[in-house]
């Protein structure tokens, strides 16, 4: 008997996720000032020593700046949405989407970060783009915060290590929740948060071999980002009538390797670890469990009278979260060694693996859902999810990327038996609906859109876009509801 599952929500938000530096290019138009994204230049595979190599050192930092550095900037050309934002709207129309997620380029709005006054053509910019997404009746979620801390916040604080940060960046939010009020209802305070732990440069603009304990710096580094999140959160609610805002998380479920309670703990350890972050956001105070790593690690957190109030007081509406991959841990000596996932773990054998190693786990996105929802029961919104890939352009220039369509499909089934599950899933936004620059590799070539847009990893390219075999299905994904996979 085949089994009837309880369906996708009337309201359900389907639609796609992007970035600002990934996608519009024209870094330096209009008045923007640069960010940490546009400091990553691209590394040929060859070259490279990892495939996230996305730290700056202070010397590197200073050789981009005097222009010593012979090399490309995919993030500042990104795909030239800045110019083409009529036609993808468009697309995206078609498609069908409820929603699209993007985020402003900070530097846009405040081109150092500590700028007295907001530049106008930067608010205008999204004004068009909100706009032209209200026509279609597209709503907008919009990440405050997406890789993008102004190079001016660098330069003056050691990016997010200055407590200063947070008021340039409360100033930002409420600059853009005034002027789009009534304009973008679903915000997202920081992208990926936890990726601070992994790469501080991106996820805080901070250069971390100028301080002597890096662990220290980061923790510090991320209670401004919980403060400063709180403290948007609580100003959004005020100002925007009926606004949603939620955190964003990189959520990475961690696996057992063995049922040895030494490998159990292991992954318990690693789950606390990652939810930490959720845990902040969504109960508004920092976990028992942490006090000992921070002892262990000798962190100290400088903290300021009122900010538990704050935290407690400003929790979110939501919580979303980045989903590609889950981890498989081992407390014996195999899980030293890093076996091609994006961030190590032992190789999970009943999974595969994307060309770039991220194994692929669609089970492993119900059980990401339950955890999340046991554990803090508001609403979930999957704001990434997808599979880069390698795309070949037929000489009539179709791309039947079947593979892409299974791992779409996989993944949405798995959120139908969640929300079956009782989970209050309220919206999905699949990573990179256009073809977009990487954000680890730097990459035009790992490739997730269901429009594929002519551009290469050396930049050279036409910027067309057409329709991959993907747009379709994805639109009827839609428009059934995810009733046909
Ligand atoms: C997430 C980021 C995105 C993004 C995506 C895919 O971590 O929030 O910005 O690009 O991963 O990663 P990649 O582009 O490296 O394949």
């Amino acid at each position: 008997m085949t089994k009837m599952l309880k369906g996708f929500p009337k309201n359900f938000l389907w639609g796609g996720a992007t970035a600002a530096n990934q996608l519009e290019g024209a870094f330096d138009v209009d008045g923007k000032g640069l960010s940490s994204a546009d400091m990553i230049a691209y590394v040929p595979k060859a070259e490279r020593k990892n495939d996230h190599a996305i730290e700056i050192s202070s010397e590197r930092l200073e050789d981009i700046l005097a222009g010593k550095v012979n090399a490309r900037f995919p993030k500042r050309e990104g795909v030239d949405f800045y110019h083409h934002y009529k036609e993808d709207i468009a697309l995206f129309a078609e498609m069908g989407f409820k929603v699209f997620r993007m985020s402003i380029h900070w530097s846009r709005i405040f081109p150092n970060g500590y700028d007295a006054e907001p530049n106008e053509a930067g608010l205008q910019f999204y004004d068009n783009v909100f706009d032209e997404l209200r026509k279609y009746g597209i709503e907008p979620l919009v990440t405050l915060s997406h890789y993008e801390t102004p190079l001016g916040l660098t330069q003056k604080y050691n990016g997010w290590l200055g407590r200063e940060v947070i008021q340039h960046y409360v100033n930002y939010a409420e600059t853009v929740f005034t002027r789009y009020k009534d304009k973008v209802k679903y915000w997202l305070t920081f992208n990926e948060i936890n990726v601070m732990t992994m790469s501080p440069f991106t996820g805080g603009g901070v250069v971390i071999d100028r301080v002597e304990n890096k662990q220290q710096a980061i923790y510090q580094a991320l209670h401004h980002q919980f403060v400063a999140s709180a403290l948007a959160t609580k100003r959004g609610h005020e100002i925007i009538p009926g606004a949603q805002i939620g955190c964003m998380l990189a959520r990475i479920e961690s696996y057992p390797h063995t049922c040895n309670p030494e490998d159990i703990l292991k992954a318990q350890h690693e789950n606390q670890m990652n939810l930490f972050f959720t845990d902040v956001h969504a109960r508004g105070e920092y976990s028992n469990y942490m006090n000992r790593y921070f002892e262990e690690n000798n962190i100290v957190l400088q903290t300021e009278p009122g900010d538990a109030e704050i935290l407690k007081n400003n929790t979110v509406d939501f919580i979303s979260f980045s989903y590609y991959m889950t981890l498989t841990v081992s407390a014996g000596p195999e899980g030293e060694k890093a076996a091609g996932n994006l961030i190590g773990g032992v190789k999970n054998p009943y999974l595969q693996s994307s060309d770039w190693g991220w194994q692929i786990d669609p089970i492993g996105l119900r059980v990401t859902l339950n955890t999340f929802y046991d554990r803090y029961q508001k609403p979930l919104f999957i704001v990434e999810n997808g599979l880069g890939a390698y795309d070949k352009v037929e000489e009539d220039g179709s791309v039947h990327d079947t593979y892409r369509i299974d791992y779409l499909r996989q993944h949405i089934a798995q959120m139908k038996e969640a929300i079956a599950d009782g989970v209050d899933l309220i919206g999905y936004t699949s990573w990179g609906p256009i073809d977009l620059v990487s954000m680890s590799t730097s990459e035009m070539s790992k490739r997730y859109g269901f429009i594929y847009v002519d551009l290469d990893d050396d930049g050279n390219g036409t910027l067309k876009r057409s329709k991959k075999d993907s747009f379709n299905w994805y639109k009827n994904v839609i428009a059934t509801n995810g009733e046909e996979l």
